[in-house]
């Protein structure tokens, strides 16, 4: 064998020797995983989704996505996922625990379809590399790293679900007359204060084009309410007035077969 082929050959042993040591690369988060154990978080954030906007990218139906049943689809803000983070502005993901078992929360899944519905057609990848519901997304990605504040998945399920009724985003912006509407334009600095006034604490706002599509709040381990991490800024990409469409306002072909 010629000596650049023995070099090439040791640096790839260094290499998965190296990995093999210090666990995987979390590309998302940017973070080398040790063994797949990650070091603890620091606070929680509730993220909710305003389905009058994520609807709109609806092009196909299928039984999986709420955005398609126009009889009980939602008109207030759905769960998209109680995320576990850092300080610094990064955030564990996939940490150590069982795959996802829809039956540990047969008991939660009325309120689950209502307030936490699937918004797309698609399956997202699970942290077992497999594609899966949205639910087995979210639990297996953000609920494992929520130890030992959460302990298991029915437990993951349901604080989110407390958490979100205690903390009710939809009630506070609609008394203070955000309500959904396809001609208003709303200051999103009245927003933000509606729930700051409401919460004592800043939310983080998330737009597409200038619609508000999702809206997050920021919680200690108590689940006092606190602000986000002080780098991110809570007006994200949202302009300075946003719509907040009203739902069933989007049009998509009704057929059950294609993705979102
Ligand atoms: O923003 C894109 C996706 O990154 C994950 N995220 C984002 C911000 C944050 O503070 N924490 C966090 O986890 C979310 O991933 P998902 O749960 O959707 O897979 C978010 O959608």
């Amino acid at each position: 064998m010629s000596s650049p082929a023995i070099v090439n050959l040791w640096m790839l042993l260094v290499c998965c020797i190296l990995i093999a040591v210090k666990g995987g690369w979390d590309e998302e988060v940017g973070l080398l995983r040790r063994g797949g154990k990650q070091r603890q978080f620091d606070y929680f954030k509730l993220a909710l989704q305003w389905p009058g906007t994520y609807c709109r990218k609806t092009r196909h139906c299928c039984s999986s996505n709420a955005c398609c049943s126009r009889s009980n689809s939602p008109s207030v803000f759905t769960i998209h996922g109680l995320w576990t983070e850092y300080n610094d502005g990064t955030w564990p993901s996939c940490c150590s625990g069982r795959p996802f078992d829809q039956k540990e929360i047969s008991t939660l899944l009325e309120p689950m379809r209502k307030y936490w519905p699937s918004l797309s057609c698609s399956s997202p990848r699970s942290c077992h590399h497999k594609k899966g519901p949205f639910w087995g997304h979210e639990g297996e990605k953000h609920g494992t790293c929520a130890y030992p504040v959460v302990l298991d998945e029915y437990e993951f399920f349901l604080t989110t679900l407390n958490v979100y009724f205690k903390y009710n985003v939809t009630e506070v912006l609609f008394e203070a007359g955000y309500v959904p509407s396809d001609s208003e334009k709303y200051p999103l600095g009245g927003i933000i204060s509606s729930i700051q006034n409401a919460f004592h604490t800043t939310p983080e706002l998330v737009c597409s084009g200038d619609a508000l599509e999702e809206l997050r709040i920021c919680f200690y381990k108590n689940f006092e309410p606190r602000d986000c991490a002080h780098d991110t800024s809570s007006r994200g990409s949202c302009p300075q007035y946003v719509s907040l469409p009203a739902h069933g306002s989007w049009g998509f072909r009704s057929n059950t077969t294609a993705a979102s």
